[in-house]
């Protein structure tokens, strides 16, 4: 008896994924959602690219790297749906490029509190970067503790059409305000923890004493460079 190899039997293919008619419709009205993926994963590469000029320049002139990792990601589709229906409006292709600015984001882990404004600063100021908005997150901390610099940039990309404006949101943070982000991110998607609200008091304490940290820190690296620049 020869191998059956196919994954679902011929009978049941059409009641699973619907008629051959009724797949190709799907992959048809997928392409525009890809495309607008793929838009955003472009604009990614430049803002990253960017990114990592500065890093090299900085590094070579000063002997000195402000940005300690780049981390990158095009928001998965559920989550951009979710957000859709969170905010009352219809996921269409026109309506997610209007509303979500945060389709492409990016993550800047900086070393020091004084690196994020001095990257985020040059970032705006290049001339095909527009800043859209600024959210400063570590001036004004949310009430949980969080701390981050968020920019929502334009950037074009360049297409064989022509040029297109996209958006993308950067996120900049200490590598220590990364840490405790991705600790309070862990209590958010966890929903059978006992007492969230005491772990959260204590998120909020650390964060705190994170800022202090990353202050002092700072001011220790800050004497180093002006000591070691006055005995040369
Ligand atoms: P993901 O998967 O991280 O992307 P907006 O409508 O854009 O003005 P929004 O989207 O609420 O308002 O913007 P906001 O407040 O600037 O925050 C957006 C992102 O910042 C979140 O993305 C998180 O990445 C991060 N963030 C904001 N607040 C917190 C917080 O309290 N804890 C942690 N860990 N991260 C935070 P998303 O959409 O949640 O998802």
């Amino acid at each position: 008896m020869a191998e059956n190899t196919q994954l679902v039997p011929a009978g049941d293919f059409e009641n699973i994924i619907g008629s051959t008619d009724r797949t190709a419709q799907l992959l048809e009205t997928a392409k525009p959602f890809m495309e607008l993926m793929m838009q955003n994963e472009c604009a990614l590469r430049e803002l990253e690219t960017k990114l990592n000029v500065l890093n090299d320049e900085f590094s070579t002139l000063y002997n000195y790297n402000p940005i300690e990792s780049i981390k990158t990601r095009v928001k998965d589709p559920l989550s951009i749906v979710e957000k859709m229906h969170r905010k009352g409006i219809t996921p269409t292709i026109e309506n997610i490029e209007k509303t979500l600015n945060d389709i492409a984001g990016v993550r800047v882990i900086c070393s020091f509190p004084e690196d994020i404004y001095a990257i985020a600063d040059i970032l705006t100021t290049q001339d095909d970067v527009t800043l859209l908005k600024r959210k400063d997150y570590i001036a004004n901390p949310k009430p949980n503790g969080y701390r981050s610099l968020h920019l929502i940039v334009g950037i074009p990309i360049f297409l064989s059409t022509g040029k297109k404006m996209m958006k993308a949101e950067v996120q900049f943070r200490t590598i220590a305000m990364d840490f405790w982000a991705s600790l309070d991110h862990k209590l958010k998607y966890k929903h059978n923890v006992k007492n969230p609200e005491d772990i959260a008091a204590k998120l909020k304490e650390c964060a705190d004493s994170i800022s202090e940290l990353d202050y002092r820190m700072q001011e220790i690296h800050n004497r180093i460079e002006r000591e070691s620049w006055d005995s040369e």
